[in-house]
């Protein structure tokens, strides 16, 4: 598997109780590489552009909402396998099932409120990162 980057969101939970090291070290020490890292504040808006693809969902209106509650870290991380391996670290979308040692599993307060995002493919990578930092920010 070749170099990859993904994009990651320190969500509003976590930023909230102060987590932001400790789930930046967890995406570190699973040996992935922070290139480009912001705090940033979402409105409801933005947070509705970035979820697009979930708009027909019923938890579509609580998630902008909770996206746009309070600031997030954006980031752009890489490595060999960059994809899967944030995936994994991350753990799974609902904590109660997030594997031990997960980020999730950790820290995350519910499915709505987990803590964070990982892009699932390639070509949503590359839409994301490009939605929140140009090219001169990305620092590999
Ligand atoms: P993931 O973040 O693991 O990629 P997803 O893409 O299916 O999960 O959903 C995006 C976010 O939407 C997820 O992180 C939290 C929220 N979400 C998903 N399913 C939900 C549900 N059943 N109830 C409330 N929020 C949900
Ligand atoms: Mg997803």
């Amino acid at each position: 598997m070749a170099i990859q980057r993904t994009f990651s969101i320190i969500k509003p939970d976590a930023t909230k109780r102060n987590l932001t090291g400790a789930i930046a070290a967890k995406l570190e020490a699973a040996g992935l590489r922070i290139i480009a890292q912001k705090r940033i504040h979402l409105t409801k808006a933005q947070a509705g552009v970035f979820y697009e693809v979930h708009k027909e969902r019923p938890f579509y209106d609580e998630l902008c909402e909770f996206m746009a509650s309070e600031p997030i870290v954006v980031q752009v991380l890489e490595g060999e396998d960059a994809i899967a391996k944030n995936r994994e670290v991350m753990g799974a979308t609902n904590p109660a099932e997030a594997a031990d040692g997960t980020i999730r599993k950790e820290y995350a307060l519910s499915i709505g409120e987990n803590s964070v995002h990982g892009s699932d493919a390639e070509e949503t990578a590359a839409v994301e990162i490009a939605y929140f930092f140009s090219g001169l920010e990305l620092v590999g």
